[in-house]
């Protein structure tokens, strides 16, 4: 049998679609994930519906079967498990490794990324869909961000990563919005030192080779799109 290839239906210049990037070059399954860019008019179409009917992307597409995935950390999780990578995402076997897994997952996904996309939301996408940003929405999301950072800073005291002392997904979920929210000046504690460890731990992910590649490549399709 030939080994699955996957094409994804996405835009380079979108969080979600990185965040699945990054993850799958650091499985080693970026031959295998082929990455389709998308205008974002696409999304809201019939066919792009029937696969994901939020209107959103990513969407992962087996290429032999049509077999579809949304959801950018399920689809993160899903290649990780075809990779076999289990320091990235331990099995459910190694039960306590799991869990730890689990509670970094959940804690990136409720307690950072509510405030970090907020604050990009506000700063960013909203204006650039002609809205108007809402000041006091990004004063409580900064500082709320700011409280879960410095529970973060509890946490990574005592342990190298987010799950215990290896690297995995859950840390990876948090480059596009921590890279976006950053260089935006929605937050400086990431980097500025105030939180030691955060900024040790921010600095390790952040200067990964597939996370400078993939931003290399957002950057020169941005620019390839303005001159069109
Ligand atoms: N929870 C979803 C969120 C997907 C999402 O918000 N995608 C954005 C791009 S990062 C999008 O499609 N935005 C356009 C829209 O919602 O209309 C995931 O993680 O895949």
């Amino acid at each position: 049998m030939s080994t699955p290839t996957y094409s994804l239906n996405a835009n380079i210049a979108s969080t979600c679609t990185r965040r699945v990037l990054v993850c799958a070059a650091e499985c080693g399954m970026s031959d295998r994930v082929k990455l389709v860019n998308h205008a974002f008019t696409d999304i809201k179409t019939p066919r792009w519906l029937e696969a994901q009917p939020f209107g959103q992307m990513p969407v992962l597409v087996e290429d032999k079967t049509g077999w579809t995935l949304f959801e950018s950390r399920a689809i993160a999780k899903y290649i990780a498990a075809v990779s076999g990578n289990t320091q990235l995402m331990p099995l459910p076997t190694d039960a306590q490794t799991y869990g730890k897994f689990e509670q970094a997952c959940s804690i990136e996904n409720n307690d950072f990324d509510v405030s970090a996309s907020a604050i990009c939301n506000e700063l960013v996408f909203k204006p650039g869909k002609g809205g108007t940003t809402d000041p006091g929405r990004v004063i409580l999301e900064q500082e709320n961000l700011e409280k879960k950072l410095a529970s973060y800073e509890v946490i990574l005291s005592r342990q190298r990563y987010l799950a215990g002392e290896q690297m995995t997904l859950a840390d990876l979920f948090h480059l596009p919005y921590g890279t976006m929210v950053t260089e935006i000046g929605g937050t400086t504690s990431l980097t500025d030192g105030r939180l030691p460890n955060v900024t040790r731990w921010w600095k390790e992910l952040s200067d990964l080779a597939s996370w400078k590649a993939i931003q290399a490549e957002r950057a020169a399709y941005l620019e390839a799109q303005k001159k069109k």
